[in-house]
């Protein structure tokens, strides 16, 4: 599956250590007893994740399988700080979730442009022994060192943040109904599984409103055991407000479909079905009038949700499609996107991402404890300072 929408990464990440507080006193030509002036280490970079929305995949970061913040620097003489480590900033879609790569804990999400969240920390700088100087320790011989580093590996994927996601069989007339609806261009086609990646369209609505409206691969029966492309894209649906599930008007019975579909959906999260649902009946213009006023009549009488019929190819029931969908993002219980942040299934994701089958390559397991920095052999101050007479 030749795709540049990349919804999966795992990456290892590390931040600076903190650079270590400086052990220093002060020497001048006639100042022999000059006190202590080491200065404090600087501050290790952190790795800052950035929501992005002009970034619609994780495609910039397949590649990149390390990312590393540079350390603080020492802090010098004459109370100098250490310079601090350069933050590395990912930049990331919105709607990026973040799990630990070993626990399949989630850690945090970002959904909003610009906003940044420190994913982990720099180390803080040692305090340099200036710091120590007290009355009754006026050469104090010690600094603190910096802090160590954090490190972790990240797995992070996308789940799209649309209000309405599309449901329905392959073939149903999903991207058909997204092209008419929005400016997308997804491809269309008469045979199943041509929608290969999710996509995104803007439905514009009376007087300048709009909503999002997001097309995903489609499910068949026994998707959740892996039949078709699996249910490894009904994650993009699991922050829609509303789900609208498409059943053509010609299939030959609409309720089993429509049951399916369900089944589907509860197999790979029971809390998608808590969802505000529409039920429509699409390609309305395949069958006699009379026939489909029936079949909407008899999903009406089964099922308690809002059913329409429409057709992209003549534009039938379209703009009623638009008013109901409104109706149900504007009410007020269907506002909250619910997030669920159940942990990641590591060996599920493992074995369902294809990208995730090649990055077993071995981590750097590096366990930054607190260092103990060179400057830190306290010998090598010794006939400097205050309680030494010699110059040299
Ligand atoms: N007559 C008629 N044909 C339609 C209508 N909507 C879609 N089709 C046709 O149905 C076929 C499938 O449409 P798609 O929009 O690609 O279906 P899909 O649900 O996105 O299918 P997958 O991406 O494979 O899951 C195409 O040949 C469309 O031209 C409609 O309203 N009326
Ligand atoms: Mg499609």
């Amino acid at each position: 599956m030749a795709t540049n929408f990349i919804d999966y990464v795992k990456i290892y990440c590390r931040s600076g250590k903190g650079g270590a507080g400086s052990l220093h006193f002060h020497r001048a030509k006639y100042v022999p007893k000059g006190g202590p002036d080491g200065g404090d280490g600087g501050r290790g970079g952190h790795i800052i994740l950035r929501g992005n929305r002009n970034l619609w995949t994780l495609l910039h970061l397949k590649y990149q399988k390390h990312i590393q913040a540079t350390d603080g620097g020492k802090g010098g003489e004459s109370r100098s700080f250490g310079k601090d480590g350069e933050d590395r900033i990912i930049e990331v879609p919105c709607g990026t979730v973040v799990y630990d790569g070993d626990t399949g804990e989630w850690l945090t999400e970002i959904k909003e442009h610009g906003e940044q969240v420190i994913l982990l920390k720099g180390g803080r700088g040692g305090l340099g022994n200036w710091h120590f100087r007290t009355a009754t320790n006026q050469a104090p011989r010690y600094a603190q060192p910096g802090e160590p580093a954090q490190e972790r590996t990240i797995i992070m994927q996308i789940k799209v943040l649309a209000d309405v996601g599309l449901v329905g069989f392959p073939n149903a007339g999903k991207s058909t109904l997204l092209s008419v609806v929005s400016a997308a261009k997804p491809e269309i086609a008469d045979y199943p599984f041509t929608t290969l990646t999710p996509q995104l369209g803007i439905v514009s609505y009376r007087d300048d409103r709009s909503f999002c409206m997001a097309d995903i691969p489609g499910i068949i029966e026994g998707a959740a055991e892996g039949k078709g492309l699996g249910l490894r894209f009904l994650r993009h649906i699991e922050r829609n407000a509303v789900l609208l599930f498409l059943v053509p008007a010609c299939s030959e019975d609409p309720k089993h479909e429509y049951e399916v579909l369900l089944s589907e959906l509860e197999k790979y999260n029971p809390q998608l079905l808590s969802k505000a649902r529409i039920l429509a009946v699409s390609k309305s213009d395949t069958m006699p009038e009379e026939d489909v006023r029936k079949i909407v009549a008899n999903l009406s009488d089964a099922y308690d949700i809002p059913v329409v019929a429409f057709s992209s190819v003549s534009g039938q029931g379209v703009s009623e499609l638009k008013d109901i969908l409104w109706d149900e993002l504007s009410k007020e219980q269907n506002q909250v996107i619910e997030i669920s942040h159940s942990p990641l299934d590591i060996e599920r994701v493992e074995r369902e991402e294809p990208e995730a089958a090649n990055d077993q390559e071995e981590g750097e397991h590096t366990i930054y404890l607190n260092e103990v920095e060179e400057d830190w052999d306290l010998s090598k101050y010794e006939g400097i300072g205050w309680d030494t007479q010699s110059e040299n």
